[in-house]
């Protein structure tokens, strides 16, 4: 379709036809979208000997730090639309950031239900000083799910989870602007597998501007889980899933049969990588292509290099491209960062200890 002129208005003006929206729809939005699709040439090198390329797709830089704004400002607005007083999610974190901050300009109330004490220290912030009523519950994300489900049922309160579909439709925008930059889609698409509603939405982005016309084809969609969280992976729910990744801390994904539909009929696969390779690309992404991310983003990096090690890029056409979306922000979880990497002690305020502690 291509992007259109002026400045950037938010991905329902961006792609308004393809979207459950119409003119009476009040249109709520932070101007989230647009965001850069990044060339990753050091770790195409590292990770695939340059046999692919590699680009990210940084969804950190949406306008809370993360993909879920994409979702977001077409539930909130349709909330608002609907004509309901108040939202609730459950959330491993950044759903509830970007639902509190979508529903505060809408003058909603938020409610989160979270799992105590599993929430990255950034995403809670962003809850609170947005000014949700958030209940730390004592269970995970699926007990979450499972009550919020049940709150709504005979309650007029708007759930915007991503099993409310205009969730799924505002996400699938981020396949429809990776196609605009690269002029078709890309052979190959990474991304990371939680509750499983955006793999469903790209998937749909992806057949949907192919059936447009926009597109020649549609990428092979590449999903991968933590190991200690991989339901789709092991072919069962996980009762008590467990992952340095929190935000994909999910044992029985919503969108489960999304995310297989996405997988078979794109002839590509899901794939479970450990807490181990997940820090090693978390830690790659930033030192060598200057791009913070938090954890659960870094999953989609560390299964294209586990596929990559196991020749799987050995068949892919000539100059494939391979496209990685970086889900969330670093920023959203640094004390993973800090522990990840040990801070320095503190040293004398005197130029020798300092010169010492430099190594010069
Ligand atoms: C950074 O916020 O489920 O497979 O409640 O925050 O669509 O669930 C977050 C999920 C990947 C997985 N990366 O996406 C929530 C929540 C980040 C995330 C996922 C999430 P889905």
């Amino acid at each position: 379709m291509g992007m259109p002129c002026g400045p950037w208005r938010g991905v329902i003006e961006a792609y308004r036809s393809l979207l459950p929206v119409t003119n009476r729809t009040p249109v709520v939005t932070l101007l989230e979208g647009n965001t850069p699709l990044l060339e990753a040439p050091a770790l195409s090198r590292t990770l695939t000997g340059g046999r692919v390329r590699l680009l990210l797709k940084h969804e950190g830089l949406n306008p809370t730090g993360s993909f879920k704004d994409r979702g977001m400002t077409v539930a909130i607005s349709r909330a608002l639309e609907a004509g309901v007083r108040a939202v609730i999610c459950a959330s491993t974190g950044n759903t509830a950031a970007s639902a509190a901050a979508y529903a505060a300009r809408a003058g909603l109330l938020c409610v989160v239900v979270l799992p105590h004490g599993m929430i990255a220290l950034g995403k809670l912030g962003q809850a609170l000083i947005h000014g949700a009523r958030v209940v730390p519950i004592q269970g995970n994300f699926d007990a979450a799910l499972r009550l919020v489900r049940e709150v709504v049922a005979d309650r007029p309160v708007a759930l915007v989870n991503s099993i409310n579909p205009a969730r799924i439709e505002g996400q699938k925008t981020a396949a429809f602007e990776i196609c605009d930059a690269l002029g078709d889609a890309p052979h190959y698409h990474a991304i990371p597998v939680g509750n499983a509603g955006n793999i469903t939405a790209y998937w749909r982005g992806y057949r949907t501007y192919h059936a447009e016309g926009c597109t020649t084809r549609c990428p092979r969609m590449l999903g991968f889980q933590a190991a200690g969280a991989a339901p789709i992976v092991e072919g069962h729910v996980v009762p008590a899933p467990e992952t340095v990744a929190t935000a994909i801390r999910i044992g029985n994904p919503a969108s489960w049969q999304g995310a297989v539909a996405a997988r078979d009929e794109s002839g590509g696969r899901i794939e479970k990588v450990t807490d181990e390779e997940i820090l090693v690309a978390y830690r790659l992404l930033a030192e060598r292509e200057g791009v913070f991310c938090e954890p659960a983003s870094a999953a989609s990096v560390a299964g294209v290099a586990q596929l990559a090690r196991a020749g799987y890029f050995d068949t892919a056409p000539p100059e494939a491209t391979v496209v990685c979306t970086l889900t969330g922000h670093g920023l959203k979880d640094p004390q993973t960062a800090v522990a990840a990497l040990e801070p320095p002690a503190p040293v004398p305020a005197e130029l020798d200890a300092v010169l010492v502690a430099i190594g010069f």
